[in-house]
């Protein structure tokens, strides 16, 4: 008989339209590969050296002001700019380039070096809640920008190049691909069934549990059935809301509620401050209606089975399809038991530069 938690089986993501293949049996095999250092556990409350730290001259000549919550700027070696000329590349259909032009930011969470979301706390977070609204706002009403992309990289092992609270918005023309699947799955899926996809699977999560990590009013976060990472797990608006513009002021107080308890919970996984690389998916800015978004966060962490055994996505991986051994099933039940009290000294009043 064909068991879950015992036989190499694939499972398909609805979301992508792509299949993982999954090895429970594999988790017991010996380990000897790469070691990475563990990151040092506590950084000072402000580092001259930062450039993103109050007051202090980022790359480019630019001097960051003394700010006292959320800080925007420019990304000072953009990935695309607003002035790229119209145009493209052609020759037959075989060599074929199209001009992008775009945004790009970075977003400070706050004037603290030392802190992370896991440490902010609930109102610090909510600021940056706030913030993310006004930008994908104030960036989906330029004519020329139809997504608009907030992701943070969150430590070394993720390329992330700082470890003051950032994390990035790029916001261009045309669809990323990863978006594009998503959209094309969710519009097919509303057309089929004159219902939303996210809005089904998440009544069928909750109705088992079995992936659920945690919960508040208006969100829910739990490890997919098709995770990739080992420990990756998504975050679900519990009302069919397209973006995060729509949410109301509980919604996103309860938008930062759970990123803080998520990312506190990962911090106490392996007693380290956890890698990850997140961002939200949600409707374009097109200006179209996009009833069949449903707003939802990923978070896709590289952390296999302590703090310095990763996964990485190789060999198979890359030539043929994503596989993990673990199951999601095992990760979210050792996410579920874990604490949300952060490991650390935290920040719960407003931050101030000390
Ligand atoms: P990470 O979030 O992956 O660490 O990237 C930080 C971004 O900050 C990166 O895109 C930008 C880099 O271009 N940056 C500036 O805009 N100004 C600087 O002075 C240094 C880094
Ligand atoms: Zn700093």
């Amino acid at each position: 008989m064909f068991n879950l938690k015992e036989h190499p089986h694939r499972r398909f993501n609805p979301l992508t339209r792509e299949w993982i293949l999954v090895s429970p049996h594999r988790t017991q095999r010996p380990w000897q590969g790469q070691v990475e250092r563990v990151p040092p556990a506590s950084q000072p409350t402000y580092d001259p050296g930062c450039y993103l730290c109050p007051g202090n001259p980022r790359a480019g000549g630019l001097r960051n002001p003394n700010y006292e919550s959320t800080f925007v700027f420019e990304n000072d070696f953009a990935a695309m700019r607003p002035d790229t000329p119209v145009g493209g590349f052609r020759e037959g259909d075989l060599l074929v380039a199209e001009a992008e032009s775009g945004v790009c930011r970075v977003v400070c969470f706050s004037p603290r070096h030392d802190l992370t979301v896991a440490k902010m706390g609930a109102q610090a977070l909510r600021l940056v809640v706030d913030t993310w609204v006004e930008q994908y706002e104030e960036l989906g009403r330029l004519p020329f920008i139809h997504h608009v992309e907030i992701f943070e990289n969150r430590g070394e092992m993720m390329g992330c190049s700082n470890p003051h609270p950032h994390c990035q918005i790029w916001a261009n023309l045309t669809l990323p691909t990863e978006v594009a699947k998503e959209q094309a799955s969710q519009l097919a899926y509303r057309e089929a069934k004159h219902s939303c996809l996210l809005c089904d699977y998440l009544r069928l999560e909750l109705s088992t549990g079995e992936r659920i990590v945690c919960q508040n009013d208006s969100f829910a976060a739990l490890v997919p059935f098709w995770a990739v990472w080992p420990f990756e797990t998504m975050v679900f608006a519990r009302q069919h809301v397209t973006g995060i513009d729509h949410l109301d002021t509980a919604g996103r107080s309860d938008l930062a509620d759970i990123l803080g308890r998520i990312t506190r919970r990962y911090d106490n996984l392996f007693a380290v401050s956890f890698p990850y690389s997140m961002g939200f998916h949600q409707r374009p800015t097109d200006g179209g209606e996009h009833a069949e978004w449903h707003l939802h966060a990923h978070f896709l962490p590289p952390l296999l089975r302590s703090a310095t055994v990763r996964k990485f996505l190789v060999g198979y991986e890359l030539l043929a399809m994503p596989q993990r051994d673990i199951t999601p099933e095992a990760a979210a039940a050792r996410l579920r038991e874990l604490s949300e009290e952060a490991a650390g000294p935290t920040c719960a009043g407003s931050p101030s530069r000390s």
